[in-house]
């Protein structure tokens, strides 16, 4: 298992390389050109100097003794055009002209080192919570999810204040571009059956993985986060079915996931010591985010630890330590401790503290079970 952290790039992250290589057992970041929309071409130059930033030790760190070094393998995401989704051109753009955009990126991509590109095939928009900042018992803060509030608004609404509450810092999957066009996606979703996703996943499948094989870079998929249908848009990546039968769509194992257990528990049947175990050759990431359900249908983000929340963490790490797992792994959506909501004021679930803790738990089970395995 390799142990990573989510890093939005120079000036665009609250967090810093220096602050993450001193969390134990962190070896990998997870990186992306943010600025990139869905469809584009990411230039060679640019990936090189992600990389580099993330790789190089600056010679201030180099003169004060440093010399760990951060690997740039994963990238978190080459996000998925909707004219692939809905197999049709849409927002300027054919879907073939999208698919041999992606193939570029991900052959520059494999070239330059990364190994596995994360992405996910969630109609017009991509997670959702309706508070960011939610107050917990303890004092910190933590997203939340209100059922009842998705259920009256519309999607304009709550777009609307997932931006207010993003603290100024885009949220990921949420780029004002994308929901610039929201009208038009949202029409072009109308009649679009979860067959016909599946047929056009399929389409893009079989075009890119040729590529993803030749240069060594493995797909993974992100659960629709929550897993079930929002305002009557088509989701297929939602149930263990639905992952199942992305994954017979296109059999290499370079078609694989990048299983986020806080977005597929989300749904309070599912159970993540089942998937893991289930699909564990193909997991090439995991997300690992501990949540709490309610009755009512709402859900918290809690600490990564198991007792906190409805995601047995602790059952999840041992499977992969069982199985002698080698993909990657990153502590997902931390709570906000310690003062940083006006200190640092990170992206909502992307604090410092509550994922450093979070991975030296991960870590602590995970040692533990080597050591009894
Ligand atoms: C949110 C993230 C998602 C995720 C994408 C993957 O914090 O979990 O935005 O990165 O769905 O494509």
């Amino acid at each position: 298992m390799k142990m990573s952290f989510r890093w939005y790039g120079e000036g665009n992250d609250t967090v810093s390389l220096d602050e993450i290589r001193q969390i134990p057992g962190v070896e990998t970041i997870v990186w992306s050109l943010h600025d990139k929309q869905a469809g584009e071409v990411w230039g060679e130059d640019e990936i090189a100097a992600a990389i580099a930033t993330i790789t190089e030790i600056p010679a201030e760190a180099q003169r004060r003794g440093v010399t760990k070094r951060l690997s740039a393998e994963v990238v978190e995401s080459v996000n998925v055009h909707e004219s692939i989704k809905l197999g049709r051109t849409i927002l300027g753009l054919s879907r073939d002209q999208a698919i041999e955009n992606y193939i570029t990126t991900v052959q520059r991509l494999g070239r330059a080192g990364v190994r596995v590109v994360c992405y996910n095939f969630m109609p017009v928009f991509d997670w959702l919570r309706t508070d960011m900042w939610h107050p917990l018992p303890d004092g910190s803060t933590a997203m939340y999810y209100e059922k009842s509030v998705v259920d009256q608004m519309s999607p304009q609404r709550l777009i609307a204040d997932m931006q207010a509450n993003a603290g100024g810092l885009t949220l990921p999957g949420w780029e004002p571009e994308r929901l610039a066009s929201f009208s038009e996606l949202s029409a072009a979703y109308e009649g679009v059956s979860h067959q016909d996703m599946y047929a056009n996943y399929e389409y893009f499948l079989d075009a890119v993985i040729p590529t993803c094989e030749e240069y060594d870079v493995k797909l993974g998929v992100h659960p629709d986060d929550p897993p079930f249908d929002l305002f009557g848009w088509p989701r297929v990546v939602s149930t263990k079915q639905d992952l199942a039968t992305v994954l017979s769509l296109n059999n290499s194992t370079y078609n694989g996931l990048t299983l986020c257990l806080g977005s597929f528990s989300a749904n309070p049947t599912h159970d993540a010591v089942d998937a893991v175990e289930t699909f564990m050759d193909r997991i090439h990431f995991t997300h690992i985010r501990n949540i709490k359900h309610f009755d009512n249908g709402d859900f918290v983000e809690v600490a990564h630890r198991a007792e906190e929340g409805s995601v047995d963490t602790v059952n999840v790490m041992r499977a992969f330590a069982q199985a002698g797992y080698t993909g990657y792994v990153r502590p997902d959506h931390g709570r906000h401790l310690w003062d940083e909501n006006t200190t640092r004021r990170p992206r909502p679930g992307y604090g410092l503290y509550d994922r450093a803790l979070g991975i030296q738990y991960l870590l602590g089970v995970w040692d533990a079970s080597v050591a009894v395995s």
